[in-house]
């Protein structure tokens, strides 16, 4: 009788954690892990919505989904990640949409210097048919994006002297990311533009490798860049997304209810990001300045000149986005600006 009952007992017991293919979640005993890298520090906006994230897999799965959220690039920077996720060696990342031009051209339409001119622009288009347009071209490539969160508007800091006007940029050893568009870009405003992952980016403005570098002033803050970078010059030149990436050979394996808390967690996440990285940056500048930065505004005149001389590099980002991607994306920028 004994026998009965217990080999009936772990016949029930293997029959849950099996689970149903489609099921809520499969009854293992343990919960599913995942790895969450990011390239930013705990104490930034990036690591602020890492945690919000984690928090909101482990309540939405009862506990059968557990996201470590791992930052400061200790799983490397953010090209290393991608490559991680295309072979299925980590789940998930949250980096920038720069670093994934080289896998996804299309992502070269966010480095479009000056696309954007504030964030309720930036968020109709990425959370709308052409921002899903252009994260959809990620799977073919073996990665899932599942929503944008806020970089933000970027900002040049150097030791050199304040950018009040476009000659000020000549020769300036400039820090860009791995990305042709910025490249392009700021060799054609006369900066020896230098191309270093985020990871390098504080020892390299230390030790003077680069003269400065063009991040949001959250980026400027967290990272602590004050201490080694003089002048902010207030350019906006251009808004940078986020995505939140997921490894297409680990994604295709969930369960639709597995897949679906991922997703409403990264919305709840990316609504707290935007939010906390706009309250952050309205405080930002005041911050850099009693750190003893030296803020300056580039002038509006100085900014047209600037966008006159990109002229060339928009002409290059639409052939190599696509002509009717970029039409669409004016088209719908035109719209939004006559509301
Ligand atoms: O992992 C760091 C990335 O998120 C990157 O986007 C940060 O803006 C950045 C930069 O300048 O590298």
């Amino acid at each position: 009788m004994k026998t009965l009952i217990r080999s009936t007992l772990v016949a029930t017991m293997v029959a849950l954690s099996l689970g149903a293919a489609g099921s809520a979640f499969a009854l293992d005993i343990k919960p599913r892990l995942i790895r969450f890298g990011y390239g930013l520090n705990e104490q930034s906006n990036q690591g602020r919505a890492a945690k919000v994230f984690a928090d909101e897999v482990a309540k939405a799965s009862g506990g059968k989904m557990k996201l470590r959220a791992i930052g400061a690039a200790a799983l490397g920077p953010d090209t290393q990640m991608q490559q991680a996720l295309i072979g299925g060696a980590q789940e998930m990342m949250v980096g920038s949409t720069a670093t994934l031009v080289g896998i996804t051209k299309e992502m070269a339409l966010w480095d479009t210097p000056f696309l954007f001119n504030n964030a309720r622009e930036a968020d109709a288009v990425l959370d709308g048919p052409i921002g899903r347009k252009v994260m959809d071209k990620l799977e073919e490539k073996g990665l899932v994006g599942l929503v944008y969160w806020e970089n933000g508007f970027r900002n040049v800091t150097n030791n050199a002297r304040a950018v009040t006007k476009l000659e000020d940029m000549e020769g300036m050893k400039l820090r860009v990311m791995q990305n042709e568009v910025f490249l392009d870009s700021f060799r054609t405003l006369g900066a020896n533009a230098i191309p270093l992952p985020f990871s390098e980016l504080f020892s390299a403005l230390e030790t003077r490798t680069v003269d400065g570098q063009e991040n949001p002033f959250n980026t400027i803050l967290s990272s602590k860049f004050y201490e080694v970078q003089k002048y902010l010059s207030v350019t906006n030149h251009v808004y940078s997304p986020w995505i939140v990436l997921v490894s297409k050979k680990w994604w295709d394996g969930l369960s639709n209810d597995e897949q679906k808390v991922l997703l409403d967690a990264a919305k709840v996440a990316r609504d707290f990001e935007r939010k906390d990285t706009r309250d952050e940056a309205a405080k930002a500048l005041a911050d850099l300045k009693a750190k003893g930065m030296q803020v300056n505004d580039l002038p509006a005149a100085e900014a047209e000149r600037m966008r006159h001389k990109l002229d060339g590099i928009n002409k290059s980002i639409s052939a190599n986005v696509g002509q009717a991607l970029w039409d669409e994306t004016q088209a719908e920028l035109a719209a939004l600006r006559a509301k």
